[in-house]
């Protein structure tokens, strides 16, 4: 297993340059393209347009940026999420549909052909939510955090409910139409859990929210050697910490794990705050003890972090304590299974 430097919104020389002196191998990119603080386009507004100039990602773009990552010495371990606008309409069930299915589809035709192995994605109706985006970390940095108590107004999201159902159908809509694409053009994709997995928000249900929900997508809706797992931990555990050792064991013993968000929360489902990954509340020597075990051999990858002083946007000096503790965690498991086995 290995350690990759995450989430990048957009990757330039200098970011790939500090990937570089974290030593990490690779690096993901994650194209959601969406100020998570901004919930108008998840409450429904009909400003939206299918976009026709730019509806998919274009083989040129994508095989220049994987040129980069490599000119550094780095591989480009996956593409997370497509950018908001193009899954709109798949997961309202929207007129233009058929288009944006294809739309997708010539994406993940175009990251096989540059060679780019894996495409993350979710099936959130409304995105990564949280009650407090500036709650009060350790020694004054800042996290966030979701408590259901304090979400006083909560108007209905597409001015009716959305039941799980419904949702189920959409999915699976998309899935059987995208997966034999990416069977083809052999890019994996993988699947990230609805954060917070709360059964409902906004009268929108969130359907992948237990694991019960993924084995069924996984195994019963679509089984393929190419679809597989974006594993974060943080989500997991806001499930529960049990329910996040027995995805971690289940999926990690049938090779269903393409990746895995390396984060760590305090709390659960309707009350929890992120945190630095030493002092959640799951064992993380435990959880890599796991992945030696089942023999994972994919990478990992910070997800959020605290945000500290001076930091930048994409806070590099979270990144920094998170990357340097996940690389000493996989360095100092291993060493010591060697010598113990
Ligand atoms: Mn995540």
């Amino acid at each position: 297993m290995r350690v990759a430097a995450g989430q990048f919104k957009a990757i330039d020389e200098q970011d790939l340059e500090f990937a570089k002196m974290l030593g990490v191998d690779g690096v993901s990119y994650n194209a959601l393209d969406f100020d998570m603080r901004d919930n108008r386009w998840a409450l429904g507004q009909p400003d939206y347009t299918f976009n026709q100039h730019n509806p998919s990602w274009r083989y040129d773009e994508l095989a220049r940026l994987h040129e980069l990552v490599q000119k550094h010495g780095l591989r480009l371990e996956s593409m997370e999420n497509v950018p908001v606008r193009m899954m709109r309409e798949i997961k309202t069930a929207g007129p233009d549909r058929e288009r944006e299915l294809d739309a997708y589809c010539a994406t993940i035709e175009a990251m096989g052909r540059a060679g780019i192995p894996g495409l993350g994605y979710s099936f959130m109706l409304l995105q990564v939510h949280r009650s407090d985006w500036a709650s009060p970390a350790r020694g004054g940095s800042v996290s966030n955090a979701f408590r259901r108590a304090d979400i006083e107004d909560e108007p209905l999201a597409f001015g009716r409910r959305i039941s799980a159902d419904e949702i189920w159908e959409r999915y699976e809509y998309f899935i059987r139409r995208v997966l034999p694409v990416a069977e083809s053009a052999k890019v994996t994709l993988a699947l990230h859990p609805d954060d917070p997995p709360v059964p409902e928000l906004y009268g929108v249900a969130r359907i992948f929210s237990s694991f019960e929900a993924h084995r069924r997508a996984i195994e019963d809706i679509a089984p393929s050697l190419m679809h597989g797992l974006g594993y974060c931990m943080g989500t997991w555990s806001e499930m529960s910490v049990e329910t996040m050792f027995k995805g971690l064991n289940y999926f990690g013993e049938r090779k269903k794990l393409a990746y895995l968000h390396f984060r760590n929360i305090r709390g659960v489902t309707e009350d929890f705050e992120e945190t630095f990954i030493d002092e959640g509340d799951f064992d993380v020597v435990e959880a890599m003890q796991v992945l030696h075990r089942v023999g994972f051999d994919g990478f990992m990858m910070d997800d959020h972090v605290p945000h500290m002083p001076n930091d930048t946007r994409w806070s590099h000096r979270g990144r920094a304590y998170q990357t340097g503790y996940l690389r000493a965690l996989v360095r100092a498991v291993g060493q010591l299974s060697a010598k113990a086995g």
